[in-house]
């Protein structure tokens, strides 16, 4: 089964036609209640939940209509061991700096510590049993994890990227599959940032040099192209 090309920006994704469920997956960053929760990280650092919580919907319906297609499903966890020992000296200072502190007890739990309920993924986009859940202590998911490892070994060459934060989580996955070969697109109104100028800017980024880093469309541009 090979689909139609996505009218994407700044070029109809992928760069050359090749689409089927067996060379692309779906990853869904962060979507976690420290990210988009009440009394989460986000949340406790003052910022409008509205902006991360805006993209939930939206990749609702992808993720239901990509499961039933047999596409590859990954979703990431950002978080710390309990013990912390992966929690660099200043990721923690600056998050106290703000209020909520990585580590630090919250109204969810210790924030962004594994197995904490703030940690968790949110009821309504929860991996269904068999899909692929990544642990990632830092913003990219290549970093510290198997990722590249498991895309290369299921044959994925397209990545389709949603979640939180654009600007930060989102951004530095699209980089890193960018460099390392894989064709990605991101989702734009499955994304969302705790800016909304950051959210605009991210998407700009990637559109630059005839899409520097891949291609930018809409969920409903994106479902189009699946038929
Ligand atoms: C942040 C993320 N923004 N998931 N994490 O700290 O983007």
């Amino acid at each position: 089964m090979t689909f139609q090309t996505v009218a994407a920006e700044p070029y109809a994704w992928p760069w050359n036609g090749d689409f089927t469920p067996a060379n692309t997956a779906l990853i869904v960053i962060d979507m976690q209640t420290d990210f988009c929760g009440i009394g989460g990280y986000v949340d406790s650092m003052g910022y409008d939940l509205s902006l991360t919580r805006a993209p939930i919907a939206p990749i609702k319906m992808l993720l239901t209509r990509m499961r039933a297609l047999g596409f590859t499903i990954i979703h990431t966890r950002e978080g710390h061991r309990p013990d912390l020992s992966d929690l660099p000296a200043n990721k923690r200072w600056r998050s106290r700096q703000m209020g909520a502190g990585i580590g630090d007890p919250g109204p969810c739990g210790k924030i962004l510590v594994r197995g904490e309920p703030g940690w968790d993924i949110i009821p309504e986009l929860y991996p269904e049993p068999g899909e692929i859940v990544l642990d990632k202590p830092g913003k990219g998911s290549f970093c510290a994890t198997d990722l590249e490892l498991i895309l290369r070994t299921q044959g994925i060459v397209n990545i389709v990227l949603t979640g939180i934060t654009t600007d930060v989580c989102v951004h530095t996955t699209m980089r890193e599959g960018n460099d390392r070969g894989f064709e990605c697109i991101l989702i734009e109104d499955c994304c969302g940032a705790t800016d909304h100028g950051n959210h605009l800017a991210a998407l700009k980024m990637v559109k630059m040099q005839g899409g520097v880093f891949g291609a930018v469309a809409t969920s409903s541009a994106f479902l189009a192209a699946l038929g």
